[in-house]
């Protein structure tokens, strides 16, 4: 098992996009769980790029190709993740985006993964998603919880900027907000007056979860 982590996660830090989704694979043929995989291969590898890119070893060409190799390996994951869905009843309605002028998807894309495998029914809006989309989708699917991401200081204000236009539109008292991401918090979601913020996706569903059995 470690072998094979290893080796994932090499593939995401070389960006080696073929390595990544033949390691998924192997991963998965020796019964590692999809999300142990993630927590110990994926998500640490993109954090070591992460780091090397602050440091000058990287550029964004290597972001790029990072990015490209944990999505590969994502795809072979998420249906095992999503077969875990189990239950018969909805238990509400996300939809979800990375704010405007954010292009980081991966993040976003997990938290819409595991929220779908727990049931919910996810509208992703994808990336870079202006705030009066988001005020239409809620508006027109009826949605019970909308989740922001944001990966920059800079458009992380564009969290607040979705909330207020939701105030605008009349919509806020109905719908619960969640904000995730790397430069956000949980007094950051406070300030700009969301209800919630989650750390990583697992947090994301208790979070979600716990906002709708409030009320
Ligand atoms: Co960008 N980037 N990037 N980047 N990038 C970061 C975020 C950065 C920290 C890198 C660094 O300097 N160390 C830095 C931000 C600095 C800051 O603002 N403080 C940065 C920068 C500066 C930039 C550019 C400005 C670079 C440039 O052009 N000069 C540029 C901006 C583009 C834009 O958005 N307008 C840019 C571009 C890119 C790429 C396009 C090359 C690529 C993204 C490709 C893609 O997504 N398809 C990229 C990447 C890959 C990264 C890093 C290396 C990895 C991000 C990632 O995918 N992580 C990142 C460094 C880092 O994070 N260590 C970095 C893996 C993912 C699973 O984790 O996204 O954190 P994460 O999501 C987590 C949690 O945050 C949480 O749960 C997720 C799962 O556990 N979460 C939520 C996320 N959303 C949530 C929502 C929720 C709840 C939880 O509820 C709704």
């Amino acid at each position: 098992m470690e072998e094979i982590i290893i080796r994932l996660q090499e593939a995401v830090v070389n960006g080696d996009l073929e390595l990544a989704r033949a390691q998924a694979v192997q991963a998965l043929e020796a019964g590692i769980a999809p999300l142990v995989a993630i927590e110990r291969a994926l998500n640490p590898g993109m954090q070591l790029v992460g780091e090397r890119y602050e440091k000058g070893d990287y550029f964004i060409p290597d972001l790029v190709m990072a990015a490209e190799a944990m999505k590969a390996a994502m795809q072979v994951f998420e249906p095992a993740l999503l077969a875990r869905q189990e239950q018969q009843q909805v238990p509400g309605i996300v939809v979800i985006g990375t704010v405007e002028g954010d292009i980081h998807e991966i993040g976003k894309s997990l938290v819409a993964t595991m929220l779908g495998a727990a049931g919910f029914r996810v509208y992703d809006l994808g990336v870079d998603v202006p705030a009066s989309v988001f005020v239409d989708k809620v508006r027109e699917v009826g949605a019970d919880v909308v989740g922001l991401s944001a990966l920059l200081t800079t458009t992380m204000r564009n969290q607040e900027v979705v909330i207020k236009a939701l105030e605008e539109a009349g919509l806020r008292a109905g719908v619960k907000v969640i904000v995730g991401g790397a430069p956000a918090s949980a007094d950051w979601a406070r300030l700009i007056g969301a209800d919630g913020y989650a750390e990583n996706a697992n947090e994301a569903v208790e979070v979600v979860r716990k906002l709708l059995s409030a009320g």
